[in-house]
């Protein structure tokens, strides 16, 4: 009986093979990569502070293979395959973003490793969206699309096996794993042959080019894929250099001293040839871009709110809420309105507004009983680490779905949330990303105190 291959290594080989597949379907991937590890080699020799809280954190190695994709789904069928697919390779649903807020008919989640030993081996995460057909006002044109979306299997029937197999086995054997691998990348592939005609094509399109993204074609072609960089404002600025052309503006919070959340920015859709069905109408579609992404700590939720609150004054001050607006008028704003939002990470942590996790410093022991966990800080036996956001934000998703889609304001869907139809489609629910967050911190703070024998600070208010 062959050895099993544990799932963090499945998500690793799957990672390289979307890397590389992407790589040839999208060649300026490839030199934003280049310009991306150009850009962290120097942040990390010119800031020995970053250098070193990475390696603390056990991020420095998992930098080089850190990605994220995302891909966007047609049924809830589509779904619930996908997440027994993600679960061979240990990604499972956490957070539900609804972009109805934002005008755009999906809802999504983010598949990613839950655990902070297999984020450190690879943080590997597909944003996941689902078309909602039922926010389509056109109703027929809304049944079209369902009956053209249930012709399709997106899953290879080999790949289904081996899903069944892995959820029978409780996991896959390394010669199995690899053909998975194999099976599950034609999932994602790009298909320039359109399944609907140049006329049904035009129809979708015009409901919504997500519509037409989606419906169109034999499968999710994996639409970007993002590494991670240290410094996204150099990148931004470089990229011209190299012939590509980003968005006007970094979607998320300025940049700071010490860095909050999430910031993204990303480059232009290619417009690609694509056939139609029937006759040899030829045609152009826009789907596939390149995105970067700099992370920074997670907020706690009364950091979020304080985040969401100053994101949206900053939007109402500016005109340029998106990329069709004036860039220096929403910077201005931006670095204005976050000035009152508290940096470093000391004020970030002592105001509630961050998570870290704690540890004790090696060999480090205090005498007596401490009176507080700002105490064992301030004697330097207790260590406190920002906590890295691990998940996206749904603005900002938004900023980098219209620009992909061309920022032609056709985002006019309002719903009402619906996450329990997102999940009831998903087959099971989505795990809360604060709870993560939250009981990590809590964890590793337990932790800590008991091996500085302070646990008696666990007991009061103190340690909360
Ligand atoms: C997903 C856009 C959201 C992010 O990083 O926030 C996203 C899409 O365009 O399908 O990837
Ligand atoms: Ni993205």
């Amino acid at each position: 009986m062959s050895q099993q291959m544990h799932s963090d290594d499945i998500r690793t080989l799957f990672s390289r093979a979307m890397s590389e597949m992407y790589r040839k379907e999208v060649p300026q991937y490839g030199e934003l990569i280049d310009l991306v590890r150009t850009v962290n080699e120097a942040a990390l020799r010119d800031n020995p502070e970053l250098r070193a809280r990475l390696e603390a954190a056990g991020e420095l190695n998992r930098l080089d293979v850190e990605r994220h994709g995302a891909i966007r789904l047609g049924t809830g069928e589509e779904l619930f395959d996908i997440r027994r697919m993600f679960a061979v390779m240990g990604m499972h649903p956490v957070g539900y973003y609804d972009l109805s807020v934002a005008g755009l008919p999906v809802h999504s989640t983010a598949f990613r490793p839950v655990e902070l030993t297999a984020l450190k081996r690879n943080p590997f995460r597909i944003f996941t969206s689902l078309l909602r057909l039922d926010l389509v006002k056109d109703r027929q044109l809304a049944q079209e699309a369902e009956e053209i979306l249930a012709q399709r299997q997106i899953i290879t029937d080999r790949a289904l096996e081996l899903i069944a197999r892995a959820e029978e086995n409780g996991g896959l054997t390394n010669p199995e794993a690899e053909e998975f691998v194999a099976e599950a990348l034609e999932t994602f592939r790009w298909h320039s042959e359109a399944t609907v005609s140049a006329e049904t094509y035009a129809r979708l399109h015009e409901a919504h080019r997500l519509i037409a993204d989606v419906v169109s074609f034999r499968g999710p072609h994996i639409n970007h894929l993002t590494p991670r960089t240290l410094d996204i404002d150099e990148v931004q600025k470089s990229m011209p250099e190299r012939g590509i052309a980003p968005k006007l503006i970094i979607e998320g919070p300025p940049r700071r001293a010490s860095d909050i959340l999430l910031r993204q920015t990303s480059f232009k859709a290619l417009e690609e040839a694509i056939l139609f069905k029937g006759a040899d109408a030829a045609g152009t579609h826009t789907a596939r871009f390149g995105e970067i992404e700099q992370r920074g700590v997670a907020l706690t939720a009364k950091g979020r709110q304080l985040y969401d609150e100053t994101l949206l004054r900053v939007r109402q001050d500016s005109e340029a809420a998106n990329d069709s607006g004036n860039a220096d008028a929403y910077n201005a704003a931006l670095s204005s309105r976050f000035s009152a939002f508290p940096d470093g990470w000391e004020n970030l942590r002592r105001s509630g507004l961050a998570f870290f996790n704690y540890r004790a410093k090696e060999n480090a022991s205090f005498k007596g009983r401490s009176a507080s966990v700002d105490a064992l800080l301030d004697a330097g036996v207790l260590i406190a680490e920002p906590q890295t956001y691990e998940d996206f934000l749904p603005v900002s998703a938004a900023g980098i779905f219209r620009s992909n889609l061309g920022s032609d304001g056709q985002s006019n869907y309002s719903g009402t949330t619906n996450q329990s139809a997102f999940e009831e489609a998903l087959g099971a629910s989505v795990t809360n990303e604060m709870e993560l967050y939250t009981r990590r911190e809590a964890d590793s703070l337990r932790t800590a105190l008991e091996s500085l024998g302070q646990s008696h600070l666990l007991m009061h208010g103190q340690a909360a």
